[in-house]
């Protein structure tokens, strides 16, 4: 099967866990889904497109959008929220894409993907895209400024995602896909007023000290310190900080998954921590991401 290219289980989502084959129910707890519950090949089995956000209504938004540019039937202002059972997160369904919120910080993105992962497995969907569309703080790039992830790093700017599995640490790499970071970039070639770099994307734990903000409720570093890490982030190719890229690109890479992070930058870290643009100013910039990965998926599908 190797001569002609990937083999159907290549293209298929791979859980790595044989404990799934065992179990007669799997609970996806925190979607309000379930494989006794609901019928999981017929509701997803078409999904070829996957997009992940912190805000639930920045997704329900997304999934809107979508539906506009995909042109299909049906009231955009009508679409229902897949996992309204709950109120861990968003999923809304427009054709071939899905759009799920994840919450903020590695945590809760990490306990959404796990569920997302089986869900697409158990509904056996095949050759899926997944992205992350975010905000970020910006490390020496204009606000506004759309980061597509060549790799996501942690705090000592290494590809790589630690876990703590039964009190070890366990290392895991987060290498994301080269062609849809070089396609994403070159889509947004093709629009205006999507300004795009790929850089690397440093994830933290934290939005305050973590990212070395003073502003935060507590803070043990001077300005100096501050400026001095940012810099050695840049010289190691951070263009962006954010919270989830790690655990995300690790996830994906390992299940077999094509990924890209897409965050757009909220202000320049070097001249401030306190995110201060009018509300309307970062709506718009919330918005580039979201242009940026419909064009892709519009190109993908041949609508353009
Ligand atoms: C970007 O924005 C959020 C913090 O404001 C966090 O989820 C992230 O990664
Ligand atoms: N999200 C972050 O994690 N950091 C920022 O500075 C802005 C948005």
């Amino acid at each position: 099967a190797a001569a002609f290219g990937a083999t159907f289980e290549e293209n298929q989502v791979q859980v790595k866990n044989p404990n799934l084959e065992t179990m007669e129910e799997d609970i996806l707890y925190h979607l309000s889904l379930s494989t006794k519950t609901h019928n999981l090949p017929e509701m997803f089995g078409d999904i070829k497109f996957v997009c992940v956000g912190g805000s639930a209504n920045r997704m329900k938004a997304f999934a809107q959008f979508i539906h506009k540019e995909l042109e299909l039937s049906g009231n955009p202002e009508e679409i229902t929220d897949i996992c309204e059972g709950t109120d861990r997160y968003c999923m809304y369904k427009v054709g071939p894409v899905l759009s799920i919120s994840h919450g903020m910080g590695v945590p809760s993105i990490s306990i959404m993907l796990h569920e997302l992962i089986k869900l697409l497995h158990h509904a056996q969907c095949q050759d899926v895209v997944l992205f992350r569309l975010g905000t970020s703080g910006g490390v020496g790039l204009a606000p506004g400024t759309v980061v597509v992830t060549e790799k996501a790093v942690d705090y000592s700017f290494q590809p790589q995602f630690e876990q703590v599995v039964l009190g070890k640490v366990i290392t895991r790499s987060t290498e994301l896909d080269e062609e849809v970071a070089s396609e994403l970039l070159q889509c947004s070639s093709e629009l205006q007023n999507i300004p795009t770099v790929i850089g690397n994307t440093m994830c933290t734990h934290d939005f305050y000290e973590g990212q070395g903000r003073l502003d935060g409720a507590l803070c043990s570093f001077s300005h100096e310190d501050k400026l001095e890490y940012l810099r050695k982030a840049y010289d190691a190719g951070v263009r962006n900080i954010e919270m989830e890229s790690t655990v995300f690109a690790a996830m994906c890479r390992v299940c077999g998954l094509k990924a890209a992070v897409v965050c757009v930058t909220l202000l320049n870290r070097f001249e401030g921590d306190q995110i201060k643009s009018p509300h309307d100013v970062l709506v718009e910039y919330q918005q580039r991401p979201q242009i940026l990965v419909s064009h892709f998926i519009k190109k993908r599908l041949g609508y353009v």
